[in-house]
């Protein structure tokens, strides 16, 4: 592609403000949990504007929605991808940029009458996130094999509610079977959600890779008391018992490199501010670059719970919620991402992705690559997640010739 196409950015910026009015929160970022009516309003609106630019719109059995611009030749696709469902604390620009950066490339491409020899496809996949559903990556996971729909569909939120259930409820259980579009390559265009590019002087990211995770549920079984009468040698505290681990966690993060611990959910049972609990769920979220690393680390922290528990007579059950191992991206994409940054006149670096992404299940399937814009303040799943109109633009014009590049090789 000639070096001086560009995508149309203040198309692009209006598109992502749009969908941003959609789950808008009062704190100005966004709350579309998968499976929500406002994840709901999300899809109807992006199907609205896939059937506007002519594409091919097809929904899948876990929801995934795949928008087609047909190239000269059948076989794979060049497929772009990302999610629009967020976090509870969201911002306007994690997902929705990848998915929305894909259609201002066949939006681009359609108003130059370009077609590529290989298919283009825009993807948004379901519950990315994994703030409501577990694991997270699980619209891609499935998408890749690694989870059956009918397993999928037996997934449970905090409160109950049935993923196969929500997913009749918002009209988005597709009649395709999922991963039925074949991969030639797969880019991501998203925020880096930290704050290195910002620090380093902006520029773009040609990611190598996404770091490994491990997501525990642990369901800690105590003696509900009297707050006031039990003296405290004879308490069953399984509060005190999930600070103590919290804290473990956090200690392994001085002791193993790389290590990352978040105890982002914590739940009492009854939750009454004069009862010891009878029982407290916590989830822990653990990450490392490296997958031996965050072995130890979890055995560690295994070790921590077995020893620790019979002490202060409290039951602990652990449960998976999510697993992925590090995931590497091929040399020639992360090579692909930086000619083009070079090409565009871009400053580039090559860095690790601390958050997980649709891409790190596609790598499973074909070559893949991300492309990462600066966060300002390195903020992200929070409402205050910004980027900026020059920077956001400059990844989907990274992002259009990478992906023109690929479905013309
Ligand atoms: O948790 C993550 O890394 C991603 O935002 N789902
Ligand atoms: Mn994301
Ligand atoms: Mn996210």
């Amino acid at each position: 592609m000639q070096s001086n196409i560009r995508i149309d950015g203040p198309r692009l910026v209006s598109r992502l403000m749009s969908l941003a009015k959609i789950g808008a929160t009062p704190e100005g970022g966004c709350r579309r949990l998968a499976l929500s009516d406002e994840d709901r309003q999300g899809r109807d609106w992006l199907v609205g504007q896939m059937q506007a630019l002519g594409l091919e719109v097809k929904i899948d059995a876990i929801g995934n929605i795949v928008g087609i611009l047909k190239g000269q030749e059948d076989g794979p696709a060049v497929i772009l991808g990302s999610h629009i469902d967020t976090v509870g604390s969201g911002g306007r620009y994690d997902g929705a940029l990848g998915v929305i950066g894909g259609l201002e490339v066949v939006a681009t491409l359609r108003d130059l009458g370009l077609q590529p020899k290989r298919d283009i496809a825009v993807i948004a996949f379901t519950n990315e996130e994994g703030a409501r559903f577990h694991p997270d990556m699980l619209g891609s996971y499935v998408w890749a094999g690694g989870l059956s729909v009918k397993d999928a569909y037996a997934e449970k939120d905090a409160d109950g509610a049935v993923l196969g259930e929500e997913l009749r409820r918002i009209g988005y259980d597709g009649p395709e079977k999922p991963g039925f579009l074949k991969a030639h390559a797969y880019f991501e265009l998203h925020i880096e959600q930290g704050p290195v590019l910002e620090q380093e002087g902006g520029g773009i990211g040609a990611v190598t890779g996404i770091q490994a995770i491990t997501w525990l549920e642990l369901v800690l079984g105590g003696q509900p008391n009297h707050g006031g009468t039990t003296p405290m040698k004879y308490r069953k505290d399984a509060g005190l018992m999930a600070a103590r681990i919290n804290l473990f966690a956090h200690e392994l993060t001085h002791r193993i490199p790389g290590q990352l611990a978040n105890m982002g959910f914590i739940r009492t049972e009854p939750g009454n501010v004069n009862v010891v609990p009878e029982r407290v769920t916590v989830t822990l979220d653990m990450r490392n670059p490296s997958d031996e690393n965050l072995a130890e680390a979890e055995a560690a922290l295994r070790d921590f719970i077995a020893r620790e528990c019979p002490n202060y007579g409290i039951t602990c059950s652990i449960r998976d919620l999510a697993r992925f191992p590090a995931t590497p991206f091929a040399e020639p994409m992360i090579a692909r991402v930086e000619a083009a940054a070079k090409t565009l006149g871009l400053p580039v670096r090559r860095m690790i992705s601390g958050a997980g992404h649709d891409a790190q299940m596609m790598a499973r399937l074909c070559p893949t690559g991300m492309v990462f814009v600066p966060s300002i303040g390195g903020l992200s799943h929070n409402p205050k997640e910004y980027s900026t109109d020059e920077d956001i633009v400059a990844g989907a014009n990274i992002l259009l010739h990478v992906a023109w590049d690929a479905a013309n090789a």
